[in-house]
């Protein structure tokens, strides 16, 4: 039995299947490239659902973690440390925003949206206790605690999971009429993400993101938007939002904020909202540790130096442009934006899967996501080069 087929066995015997992996084995990786454990190499175009923007230990960021852990990784917020007062500050104005709270995952982040939303309803707007009312979107993804896929669409992702949190209403995505109609004087929030990932690279019509900005200002709500997936260079500008005028009042980070390296996720926002936490009202024991720290701000400081939301954008069009031209009836359209791109399958032709799986033999690696979407989202610093090696292996097995 080879290496791959003994780790997969142990894996499956002893692990949770709260997965579905294709049957290859990751051992080693560098930049755009990962190597199982008989050698074969793979080009990731999934990059760990947009964790790995920076590609695979990127050497700027490597080198970071491994000086910071020389000095200190971790100190609790019971006391200071000299790495995240400055990562905050460069986040912040990274983000054009003026407050940072820090977390590890992108579900905490989205959780503690929640609660700093729930809680400027109360203090600031004045929405009686236990009102507040959130309204997010059909086919949203925020991550997988019970409070988030409270108001999942997704039957698989909050079966059996119940009681669910109340307080949150659904309407149908890019529809901003729709999103009106749900509004209350207890709204305190819109949650949403720029570009629907997990649904399957939804791109909502032009002009949701600046009209929804617009409505949220005139009926005094927040709009929070999840830029866990689409943020920091994915969809070609730092941030999805700036491809409207759709600044948000709390924007929830994280995946690539890592690095490729480590979890690291935060709420960035106004202090008119963020500046109401009080010590002892919420917090994380890893949530702002002086390594996620460090690994931040050469992560930060990558995205700017090597313009990788520019690459995102440049490489993306062309990625775009040529999976638009392979002739084959298979296709029925493609769609995303940047580096985040959805190949949409006709349906009845048994899914994405197998394409997923017919691609892992010829070396590379991707994700179908809802039946009939094939997921194109490789490491932002992957070359013109590289993406045309792709495209000579993915047009003939999707021309097939
Ligand atoms: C899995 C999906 C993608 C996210 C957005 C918050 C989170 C995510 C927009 C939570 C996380 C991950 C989770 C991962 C697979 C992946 C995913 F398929 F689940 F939906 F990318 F589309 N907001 N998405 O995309 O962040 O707590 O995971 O750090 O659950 O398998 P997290």
């Amino acid at each position: 039995m080879s290496n791959t087929q003994q780790i997969i066995e142990i894996t499956e015997r002893y692990g949770a299947h709260n997965y579905h992996p294709l049957p290859v084995v990751i051992e080693r990786a560098e930049g755009v490239w990962v190597e199982d454990p008989e050698g074969r190499r793979y080009l990731d175009m999934l990059s760990a659902y947009s964790a790995l923007n920076h590609g695979h230990r990127h050497p700027a960021i490597v080198r970071a973690l491994k000086e910071q852990l020389d000095r200190v990784a971790l100190t609790s917020r019971a006391f200071h440390n000299d790495q995240l007062g400055p990562f905050m500050a460069e986040l912040a104005d990274l983000c054009g925003m003026q407050m940072v709270l820090p977390m590890n995952t992108g579900a905490e982040a989205v959780e503690t949206a929640i609660k700093a939303a729930r809680k400027w309803g109360y203090v600031v707007k004045g929405v009686p206790h236990s009102q507040a009312e959130i309204i997010v979107c059909g086919g949203n993804f925020h991550g997988r605690t019970v409070t988030i896929v409270s108001f999942s669409t997704e039957a698989s992702s909050r079966e059996d999971f119940g009681p669910f949190t109340p307080g949150f209403k659904v309407a149908p995505y890019g529809d901003v009429a729709a999103i009106e109609a749900l509004m209350s004087d207890n709204t305190v929030a819109v949650l949403v993400e720029p570009i629907q990932g997990e649904a399957g690279v939804v791109v909502p019509p032009a002009g949701f993101l600046s009209a929804l900005r617009s409505l949220c200002t005139r009926r005094r709500a927040l709009l929070i938007l999840d830029e866990i997936q689409t943020g920091l260079g994915r969809t070609g500008k730092l941030f999805a939002h700036q491809h409207e005028e759709a600044v948000p009042d709390l924007m929830t980070l994280g995946k690539a904020l890592g690095g490729g390296i480590l979890p690291v996720s935060a709420v960035v926002g106004s202090r008119e909202v963020l500046g109401l936490f009080r010590p002892g009202e919420h917090g994380s024991t890893f949530g702002g540790n002086p390594l996620a720290a460090a690994v931040g701000r050469a992560a930060l400081r990558t995205l700017v130096d090597e313009k990788l939301a520019e690459r995102a954008a440049e490489i993306g069009a062309y990625f775009k442009a040529s999976l638009c031209a392979i002739d084959t009836p298979a296709i029925d359209h493609v769609r995303g934006r940047g580096l985040l791109i959805g190949v949409v399958l006709k349906q009845g032709r048994g899914g994405a899967r197998p394409y997923c799986e017919r691609l892992m033999e010829v070396g590379i690696l991707c994700k179908e996501t809802h039946e009939d979407v094939i997921r194109f989202a490789p490491p932002l610093t992957i070359t013109r080069e590289e993406i045309d090696w792709a495209l000579e292996r993915i047009a003939p097995i999707l021309a097939e």
